[in-house]
Formats: structure tokens, sequence, C-alpha cells
């Protein structure tokens, strides 16, 4: 059994620990030092807060190799997968036994000491054959280091401080923390419920059937991936979580925000959470279908039914019990959401709630709550409520900063968002001064350009940028920035060479053909031309009013405006 063993803390225990942090930290200066990424941090935290109990550290190699071979740590309790740390060949050299190695996040910051046990090199393909079996993606599964060739560190980690965390933290507890709160409320049984997506009313029929069936709680955590910590995602999702476990009496539902994160590693991943949530005091816990959280289908699988089942074989030793989704339809008499296990349709809402909100369609009151939709529609929207960007590329004196100029005004005089122009000229001298027009200047001029753009869009704004950029790396790299937040509008100015040479308004054409500069687009330098542009537009025909009318027309049957 695993929590039941977590050691009381009482005062004299706890001034003992603070006694040997301090010594620790005194001695660490003298340490060599490892740097944790985002993910590294989540499972250092939970060797720190015990959720990964009985684990005391990063496993020595017996018991990474008993791991792979027996799903069992080397004394014979149930684990079932590595949980190690990465590091370089050359920082492995570098290691004896028995010596203390420095934890740091990126900045620097001190939160544990690893003592060396073991170095080793694994084998990565036989970690990932025992982990997936045959069709396992080859990725670095058990140390979550981001090295092609790691080796790993075994050894115990004694704590100096959590990994920091700014958002949310009145709903972080630890599982100590956690398990105090159930015994404080009286709740023996717990159902654990992760969730990746957003949950809305099926959800909640379905979370009320299974806590009555089961006699028990629930303790609701959206499951994060680490790297959502920088996106706005991260945040909908926990605040969509706060509002729909607020849907709940106060005595049934209980929201807390744990440092595990969404591994991907099959049934041996649900396992481990088993493990995880038991030692966050839970008794059941909701395994979602494949995980896939998939929308609406008729049955739930043969493959689903199995992974229970062989959950369900390990309950005894975990101490928690699986529980299936539910299959709810809506009684359309009563709008409300009934089991159909005979067959009915089951999954989730979520895409079509989603769906309805980009269309900016209201959302039909059985579907979610009002809390949890205001939540999504900060981020969900439809287009007219987006920021965008325009991207106009194409030759000097094609006619882009002309058209970006009338249609900032233009834009401006809707007033509907705020505008900025980040016209060629304008980013030349105020962002990127220091660059030359030599390939890998041009792009990273246009990726910070695309950098600019997006966070303008993430705020609702509207970027009109107008550079010549003429490598199509550079441009994908901007539009994948901006369509995080909101569209992007590729417009090339197609107006030919020998027009643009005929306009020479700077004069710049005839320097590059007397050879006073060198490496002018179009003349000894490339411009690739974009293959797939929202739109393409020749100015040579055109005045730049009609030019900008036509980039009008496309917002708005595009409905940006
Ligand atoms: S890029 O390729 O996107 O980074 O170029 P951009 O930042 O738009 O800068 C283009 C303006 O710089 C002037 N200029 C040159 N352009 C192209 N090639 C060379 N060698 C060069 N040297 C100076 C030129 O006036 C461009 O302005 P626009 O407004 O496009 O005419």
């Amino acid at each position: 059994q695993y929590s039941d063993s977590l050691p009381a803390h009482n005062a004299e225990s706890l001034l003992v620990h603070f006694r040997r942090v301090e010594r620790l930290k005194e001695q660490a200066t003298e340490f060599k030092s490892v740097y944790l990424n985002p993910r590294q941090l989540c499972d250092l935290e939970m060797l720190l807060n015990r959720a990964f109990y009985p684990l005391e550290g990063y496993m020595c190699r017996a018991d990474y190799e008993s791991v792979l071979a027996d799903m069992a740590l080397a004394d014979g309790t149930l684990w079932p997968l590595p949980i190690c740390l990465g590091v370089t060949e050359e920082f492995a050299a570098t290691l004896t036994p028995g010596e203390g190695i420095a934890v740091r996040d990126s900045e620097g910051f001190m939160l544990a000491v690893l003592t060396v046990s073991d170095v080793w090199k694994p084998d990565l393909a036989a970690e990932t054959f025992a982990i997936f079996g045959e069709d396992g993606d080859h990725s670095v599964a058990g140390c979550n280091c981001d090295l092609e060739d790691p080796w790993y560190v075994g050894g115990r980690v004694e704590g100096i401080a959590f990994p920091q965390r700014y958002d949310f933290t009145d709903i972080r507890m630890t599982p100590a923390e956690v398990q105090r709160f159930f015994v404080q409320k009286g709740w023996r049984k717990v159902v654990a419920v992760q969730a990746s997506r957003p949950l809305h009313k099926a959800d909640r029929a379905m979370l009320e059937e299974i806590a009555l069936e089961e006699g028990a709680s629930l303790l609701l955590s959206p499951l994060l991936s680490p790297s959502m910590y920088s996106s706005v995602d991260h945040f909908v999702l926990v605040r969509s979580f706060q509002q729909f476990a607020d849907t709940f009496p106060r005595n049934l539902a209980k929201l807390n925000l744990s440092p595990w994160f969404q591994r991907s590693m099959g049934p041996k991943g649900a396992l481990l959470r088993a493990i995880v949530n038991k030692n966050y005091g839970c008794t059941h816990m909701l395994v979602w279908d494949s995980g896939k959280m998939k929308p609406r289908l008729n049955a739930l699988s043969d493959e689903y039914e199995a992974h229970i089942q062989w959950l369900s074989g390990y309950a005894e030793t975990t101490g928690v019990i699986p529980v299936a989704e539910h299959c709810m339809s809506l009684d359309k008499a009563t709008g409300k959401y009934v089991n159909s296990a005979d067959g009915g349709l089951c999954g989730n809402d979520h895409e079509a709630v989603v769906d309805l909100l980009v269309k900016g369609e209201p959302i039909p009151d059985w579907m979610s709550f009002p809390g949890v939709i205001r939540e999504l529609s900060r981020k969900y929207k439809p287009r007219w409520k987006q920021g965008f960007t325009l991207f106009f590329s194409g030759l000097s004196g094609a006619g882009k900063s002309t058209l970006a100029k009338v249609l900032y005004v233009k834009l401006l005089e809707l007033n509907h968002r705020p505008v900025t122009l980040l016209d060629g000229d304008i980013v030349r001298t105020n962002l990127s001064s220091e660059l030359n027009f030599s390939k890998e200047h041009r792009n990273l001029n246009v990726a910070r350009i695309g950098f600019v753009a997006s966070e303008i869009v993430k705020n609702g704004g509207v970027a009109v940028c107008a550079p010549i950029a003429p490598y199509p790396e550079s441009r994908r790299q901007a539009r994948h920035m901006v369509e995080e937040y909101g569209g992007f509008i590729e417009i090339h100015v197609s107006t030919p060479l020998s027009v643009c040479e005929q306009r020479d308004r700077k004069g710049i054409y005839a320097k590059a053909r007397a050879g006073i500069i060198k490496g002018l687009t179009g003349v000894d330098d490339p411009y690739f031309e974009p293959e797939n542009p929202e739109l393409r537009i020749d100015t040579s025909e055109l005045t730049p009013n009609e030019a900008a009318h036509e980039v009008l027309m496309f917002l708005s049957d595009n409905k940006y405006i």
C-alpha cells in the first residue's frame, strides 16, 4: 500500500529537516549543478512532495532494470515506469558515487541535493520497448530530459524548496495536504478525476452518477502539459475547472492542481497515475477512454474495457479502483443527461462547444455551464473578436508600405481594435537596427516581426506588417507564432520587378544597377514568392485605395471585421 506509510511530520522531525537543509545549502556551493526543464521540474516536485512515494529519489540502476523487466522496484514493490534523471555523457563522466549534486531550476535556484548512487548509460530502445511494447514511439521516456543520448544518474534526493509556482497557488496542495483535507471532511472514498480538456454538463452528469454509485467524493484536477505554462491554454483550462468544480456541492468535489503532467505512456502510465492518486489519498480513479477525450461515439471500445480490466487487476496492490466512463445521453424531454449503458452516445461535448464559440453562436443550455463558457470564450472567440495580422510581403517598391499605411488608417477609423504598424523601415530602425541584409539576418528580422505581431494579436490587436520577407521559412515561422492566437493574413504584393524598378522612389534600384549597393532583393538577391498567400495584389494597375479595398473586402468576407 502506498500513502499509508507516509511519515508523519512532527515539530521535532521538521527541526531536524531544517537544520539539514541549512547544512546542504552551505555544502552545495562546492557541488556540481544540474538544471531541470519544466517536465523534469514536475517530476522533481512529485519526488519532493511524495506523490511518487515510496521513491526517495531518482531510480538507481537496480530499480530501473527491475521496473523495466518486472514492473516492480528491486524490493518487489509495484512500480510501472522509470523515474530517472538524464544528464549528458560529459557530465556523467565527472560524477562519482557518493557525491552530491545541486539540482536547480533553469534560473539556477537550488531546489534539492541529489546524492549520486549510480551512473549508467541506458539502452533507450529497450526502455521504450519495455514501456510501450512493439509500437512505442522512441522518445526518451524515463528521464523527460530532451537529450538525444542521455546517461542516467540515480540517487536519493533531499529537498530544499519546491519548484516555484506563481499561478493558482491557492489550489495547489501537496499529497499530505490533500489527505489531511479528506480526513477533516470525513471523505473515506474519493474518485480522482484528471482531465486535459474543460468539462461540461455531460461530464458533470457522469461524475455525479459515479460519485453516487461509489458513495464517493471527487478530487478534480486539470491535467497539465508543462509547456502549457507559457500559454493561455493553461489558464483557460484551470479557470474552466474552477467554474466546473463550483457547480458541485462543497462536500462532493475538491479542486487540486498537481504537478502530474500528461505523460501519454499507455497502460503503464495509467498504472503510475493510480499509484500517484493513492498517494493523494484517493480510493478510485476515473479512466477516460484511451485518454483521447474523444467526441461522441456509440459505445465504449473493447480495447478500453480490456484496459480497465487490466488496471483492476492491480487495484488491490495500488489501493485504487479504476472506474470506467459512463455513456451519457441527453434526454430531450427533460434537457438532462441520463445514463444510456445500452449503447447510447458517449463521449464529450467539448469540441461542439468550441465550434459554437468560434462561430459566435450561442451555446445551448444543456451543453455547458455559463461560468465554463465565460472562461472558454476568452480564448475561443469568433473572428470579429480575435486579433489578426496583415502580413504584406513583396519587393522594395511593390507598394507594401503605402498599402500598409492606408489600411492602418482605415482600421483605426473603424475603431474595432488597437492597430500597430510594423512597416519594414520602422522595424529596421527600432527593432533590428543591428541587422544587415544577409539571409540569416533577414530571417531573424522577419521572425522578430512575427513575435511582436503574435504578442499584439494575443492581446486582441491588429498588427500591420510590411517587410520584404523574401524567405518562406521565416514567413512560415511568423504565421505559426501568430496563428496560435488569431488570424494571419499573408498578402503577397506581387507588383513585378520592372514596375518596382521604374518607380524606384528611393533610388535603390539605380544604385544596385550601378553596383553601389549589393544584395538588393530582386536584383542580386532572391525573393521566393509565397505559394499560398491569402491574397495576391499587384499594385501596377491599382490606386492605393483600390488595393486597400481588396484587403478590407477579404477581412469582411472572412468575418474579421
Ligand atoms: S527583409 O528582407 O524583410 O528583412 O527587409 P526589410 O526589413 O523589409 O527591409 C527592406 C528595406 O530596406 C531597404 N534596403 C534593402 N532592401 C532589400 N535588399 C537590400 N540589400 C536593401 N538594402 C536596404 C529597402 O529600402 C527596403 O525598404 P522597402 O520599404 O521594402 O522599399
